[in-house]
């Protein structure tokens, strides 16, 4: 097989390169270890900064996000018995979109088969070589017989645990990471969202966030122990944690639980971002605590500046964009890990924390929900940053 771009990764990231590189008129091959119903019903992030979903009406694939999502003006704090409202649009005239992750995934893959780029699901021992060189490639099992991708450059897009980024040879990877001392016990369920907008919640039980997929599913998450039991939590020690959390500023309604998971929380980036011709994009080069709701934001954000990249090169042979990719990406990304980490910091419950840190962590909870300037800085990172 030959392609210009060889994608390794059918996530939000795999699937936005090709889309974007298609609409460049650039071709692509995307590789997946996962069936394509896997993919698909894979439950992760469920918030779009406003320019990704601007993006994705601009390049036709925000149809059905468009008559299907939720548009949230601003989220509430939840602390000392009482809620605290960020209105983004007052603040900063933005507004954030609830859309689920395996949404757009499910959108971008039926997109992607529409224009006719092949996407390979279930492969097995993918492996990329030739990364320094000008040819570089990937190999792999699909049916069980071993395959090529000839290519000019490779999209690894294959998240945190994914082969591209170990492909890097020893010593041009700096990575920088951080792993907090809990998780997020993460719940899907039929019920009727608590608010009509996010609700963060500071509680000296720990910290609780009440999310939403539509008028009628939630998506709930309790703070816990990184390595936490979920058959040590049946329904209704859910149901009566996530109601204490709210600190009786709401009573959330009550139904069947669609699927119970729990997510280990870290901060972690590996620079730079690319090695001659592989380039990672999303979380195979960054992950962050998703307190701040940047992950899949992210993904995209990278996945842009490289289609621009790429765009370049094949337009006039400029490489000073492909030069500059790992630099460009990584001044937002670590801006979005900054907020991602004071966001994580300001509303869970520290093992270690004195009351001292709990007393700041109120005092900071009060200015953010009492000054201008502090509610501010919060609504422009959580309705994303300019890009480039
Ligand atoms: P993905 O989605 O992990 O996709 C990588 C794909 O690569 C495949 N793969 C391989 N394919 C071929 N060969 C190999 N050797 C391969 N190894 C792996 C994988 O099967 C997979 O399909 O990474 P991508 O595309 O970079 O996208 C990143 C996002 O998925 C992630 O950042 C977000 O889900 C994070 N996140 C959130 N992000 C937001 O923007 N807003 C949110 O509200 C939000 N909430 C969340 C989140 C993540 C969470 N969890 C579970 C980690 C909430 C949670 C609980
Ligand atoms: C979600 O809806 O899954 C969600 C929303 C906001 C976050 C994290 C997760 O900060």
């Amino acid at each position: 097989m030959r392609t210009k771009v060889g994608i390794v990764g059918a996530g939000p990231a795999g699937l936005m390169l090709s889309h974007l590189l298609h609409l460049a008129g650039i071709d692509s091959i995307i590789i997946e270890n996962r069936t394509r119903a896997y993919c698909e019903a894979r439950v992760r992030a469920g918030l779009i900064e406003q320019w990704a979903a601007d993006m994705l009406v601009e390049t036709g694939v925000g149809a059905r996000m468009q008559r299907e999502s939720l548009r949230h003006n601003g989220i509430h704090l939840a602390f000392g018995g009482a809620l605290h409202h960020i209105d983004f649009v007052q603040l900063v005239g933005k507004h954030v979109t609830i859309y689920g992750q395996q949404e757009v995934v499910k959108d971008l893959i039926a997109r992607r088969l529409a224009d006719g780029t092949p996407i390979l699901f279930d492969v097995e021992d993918t492996r990329v070589e030739g990364i320094g060189g000008t040819s570089p490639k990937i190999h792999f099992r699909h049916d069980g017989k071993p395959q090529t991708i000839d290519c000019d450059f490779i999209g690894g897009c294959d998240g945190f645990h994914g082969i591209c980024r170990p492909s890097m040879p020893a010593g041009v990877l700096t990575e920088y990471e951080r792993v907090y001392p809990f998780g997020w016990l993460g719940i899907l369920a039929q019920a009727k969202p608590v608010s009509d907008e996010l609700i963060y919640c500071y509680h000296p039980r720990g910290f609780a966030l009440f999310s939403m997929r539509s008028p009628t599913i939630v998506r709930y998450y309790l703070q816990c122990a990184p390595d936490e039991d979920v058959t040590q939590w049946p329904a209704e020690k859910i149901w009566d944690e996530l109601e204490a959390r709210l600190g009786g500023t709401r009573v959330p309604e009550r139904g069947p639980l669609l699927e119970t998971i729990v997510a280990p929380m870290r901060s972690f980036v590996a620079e730079p971002m690319q090695h001659g011709r592989l380039f990672l994009a999303g979380d195979s080069a960054h992950i962050v605590p998703p307190t701040g709701a940047k992950g899949m934001n992210l993904a995209f954000a990278d996945t842009r500046v490289l289609a621009r990249a790429i765009e370049a090169f094949y337009r006039s042979g400029a490489t000073a964009a492909l030069e500059s990719y790992s630099q460009t990406c990584l001044r937002r990304v670590w801006k979005a890990q900054r907020f991602s980490w004071w966001m994580t910091s300001l509303l869970h419950l520290f093992p270690d924390a004195t009351p001292f840190d709990r007393r700041r962590q109120l005092a900071e909870l009060d200015y953010v929900a009492s000054s201008e300037a502090a509610a501010k800085s919060l609504a422009e990172n959580y309705v994303g940053l300019p890009i480039e």
